[in-house]
């Protein structure tokens, strides 16, 4: 079954076009586009696990190796698109216009942190394995109803695919022919359980056979492969041609969150030939005449301040309500929780 599915790739591990067809739909513009936003999550990344350390973050699920697959697929999306995130995918959410500062306050467990920006629709991120990509295709299909040119992108992990949302998600989207794009990064474990441990299929781009819709696998490493692709299964989306699921092979370097160890369950490394996503994006740009010293320095001293600054503004906010927790459940509150929110409050003393 695998080779009936062949991974994509427009530049391999040395940074090298294998794809000659895209030379020409690569120009300076796109690749430092690229550059930027892979660098800008990976220095939030490593800052936010950097501030879980100091006891100045709650929990953080980081996703260092899978900024290729968040910023390609993030860039492929037009401003009216529907984002619909997991807890891993904030890397993706960032670069399509959520704010550091706000995502910062999401892992610091505030509700500030699940609000979108006005000129964005971004959901909040799914912790509930699996339950977005209904969403996803209930917006898609929202959308179609109302006869714009507006998408939907679900993103999942591999373990994601052994939830009936999953099933249920892609059924309707086909059956209905809604824009969606089913967006799997496989990063080959669903917490410490490994990929060959979660299913039996030989790949997740397979499953779109069950379900009718075209399905890819790309290499979720190569920034370019993930962008172009993205793009393609989003036009043919708009065209009215329905769901397409991808599966973006790639691997997520560190823990599941910041409360494992992966050490425990896994080796260090991919393999011999795993090149980072953003050393490949590097060597691309030695190899083609993009890379500029000074242009790469300032864009560095650009994302570290930009990370400093949405910081300070996290650590700026007065402290949390602690009535969020009852307040922002329902629409109407329900009896039971009006009286779970006042004994709460008489315990604290604040009635
Ligand atoms: C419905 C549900 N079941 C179980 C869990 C516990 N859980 C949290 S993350 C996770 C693994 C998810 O793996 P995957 O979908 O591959 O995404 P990844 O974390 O690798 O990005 C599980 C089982 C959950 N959050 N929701």
């Amino acid at each position: 079954m695998e080779h009936n599915y062949p991974i994509k790739r427009i530049v391999d591990d040395k940074g090298y076009f294998v794809d000659a067809d895209f030379e020409k739909q690569i120009d300076e513009q796109l690749v430092k586009k690229l550059y930027y936003h892979m660098l800008r999550i990976r220095t939030f990344d490593r800052k936010a696990i950097n501030l879980q350390r100091q006891g100045r973050l709650g929990t953080y699920a980081p996703f260092e190796g899978q900024e290729a697959a968040q910023v390609g697929s993030a860039l492929a999306l037009n401003a009216d698109d529907w984002v619909f995130p997991t807890y891993r995918d904030h890397g993706a959410t960032i670069t399509f216009g959520k704010s550091m500062a706000t995502t910062f306050l999401y892992w610091n467990g505030r509700v500030e942190g699940c609000v979108a920006p006005a000129d964005r629709n971004i959901f909040p991120p799914a912790v509930p394995i699996a339950t977005q990509l209904p969403h996803a295709a209930g917006a898609a299909w929202a959308e179609k109803r109302r006869g714009t040119q507006n998408a939907a992108i679900a993103y999942f992990g591999d373990g994601a695919t052994s939830e009936g949302d999953f099933h249920e998600g892609l059924n309707f989207a086909s059956v209905f022919k809604v824009p969606v794009v089913f967006f799997n990064q496989n990063n080959g474990y669903a917490i410490s359980v490994p990929i060959e441990k979660q299913m039996n299929s030989a790949t997740i781009a397979q499953k779109s056979v069950a379900y009718g819709m075209p399905g890819f696998r790309i290499d979720g490493n190569d920034c370019f492969a993930v962008y172009f692709e993205t793009k393609k299964a989003f036009d043919n989306a708009r065209n009215g041609n329905g769901p397409t699921l991808i599966e973006a092979v790639t691997w997520r370097k560190g823990a599941h969150t910041t409360a494992d160890d992966p050490s425990k369950y896994r080796p260090e490394k991919q393999g011999e030939n795993y090149v980072d996503p953003l050393i490949r994006l590097e060597l691309f740009m030695k190899n083609y005449g993009y890379w500029n010293d000074e242009w790469i320095q300032t864009t560095k001293e650009k994302t570290t301040r930009e990370v400093e600054e949405a910081v300070e503004e996290m650590e700026k906010f007065p402290p949390p309500n602690v009535a969020d927790v009852f307040d922002n459940v329902y629409a109407e509150m329900p009896a039971h929780l009006a009286e779970q929110k006042a004994a709460y409050l008489a315990h604290l003393g604040r009635q």
